[in-house]
């Protein structure tokens, strides 16, 4: 398990107080279903094994409480599947990465979207005096453990900053309250909606990474359409792609790949 850093003493600036957890790569694959129907059962069921073994060292990465692992489907043409992987270092987020390319399987892959950012708490909430990285609750959040919920929603996003309405030109005031508005929106959706917010400033294109994990996909609608009408997302909100998708236990990664 990694430590961080305990926040700076005396920040210029209160939006630097972020909480920082796993690093996360989301890794979006197309499978080159020409070449895998082409090959023959033997060769398929080799390739299929390793990965079943790969993702057999996920889970005890997992036990572990070294990191977490996700993999699901996507449904539609921006990809077949993505892997979520969480890791305490780059380094480790890095070696998982190669280790799924040099398997077999990863022949049969081919990148499509990829995205680097770090597990986030912002400050608009935690108690001031304390030692949040000790904090059991705070901790869960920076460092989950990925439920198998039935299906993932990704999407990239940005607060804007160009015009009359630049977050950054905001209050910190101004930012709480309409954080806190958010998060009450959210909250609505306990229990049907977990969130993992990461973020990614200085890592990727966007700002933020939403991943958002539900039983029911309707949900991902819900919750994203609400907060559609938040002054946060309203006025601020930008958007990338979304891609969604469905849990791959062994069992359905075994149908998806059977020709
Ligand atoms: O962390 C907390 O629970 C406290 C309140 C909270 C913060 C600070 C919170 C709650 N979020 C916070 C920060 Mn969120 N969140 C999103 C999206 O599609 C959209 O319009 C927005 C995408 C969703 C769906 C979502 C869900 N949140 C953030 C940030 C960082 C902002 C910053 O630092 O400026 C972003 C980009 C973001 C975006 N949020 C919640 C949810 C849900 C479901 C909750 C309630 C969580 C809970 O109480 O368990």
């Amino acid at each position: 398990m990694t430590t961080h850093p305990t926040q700076p003493e005396q920040p210029q600036n209160e939006a630097l107080l972020t909480l920082e957890g796993w690093y996360v790569l989301h890794d979006f694959r197309k499978l080159d279903w020409e070449a895998w129907k082409m090959v023959s059962e033997e060769e398929r069921q080799a390739a299929l094994d390793e990965l079943m073994t790969l993702r057999a060292t996920w889970t005890q990465n997992q036990a572990d409480k070294n990191g977490s692992t996700a993999h699901y489907s996507i449904i539609g043409h921006k990809a077949d599947m993505v892997f979520m992987f969480l890791r305490p270092t780059f380094e480790e987020l890095q070696e998982v990465e190669q280790a799924f390319n040099k398997t077999k399987f990863a022949d049969f892959t081919v990148p499509t979207y990829s995205y680097v950012s770090v597990v986030e708490l912002s400050n608009y909430v935690h108690a001031p005096g304390e030692d949040p990285y000790q904090n059991p609750s705070v901790r869960e959040r920076l460092y989950p453990e990925l439920a198998p919920y039935n299906h993932i929603c990704f999407y990239p996003m940005n607060k804007k900053r160009s015009g009359a309405d630049n977050w950054y030109s905001l209050t910190m005031d101004e930012r709480r309250t309409l954080m806190r508005a958010h998060g009450m929106t959210g909250r609505k959706y306990a229990g049907k909606i977990k969130q993992i917010i990461t973020g990614s400033a200085g890592f990727d294109e966007w700002e933020w990474g939403v991943t958002l994990f539900s039983n029911d996909p309707v949900n991902f609608k819900h919750i994203v359409y609400e907060m559609r009408f938040d002054t946060v997302s309203a006025k601020y909100g930008e958007f990338g792609d979304f891609l969604v998708g469905n849990l791959l236990t062994d069992e359905a990664l075994g149908k998806m790949l059977s020709v």
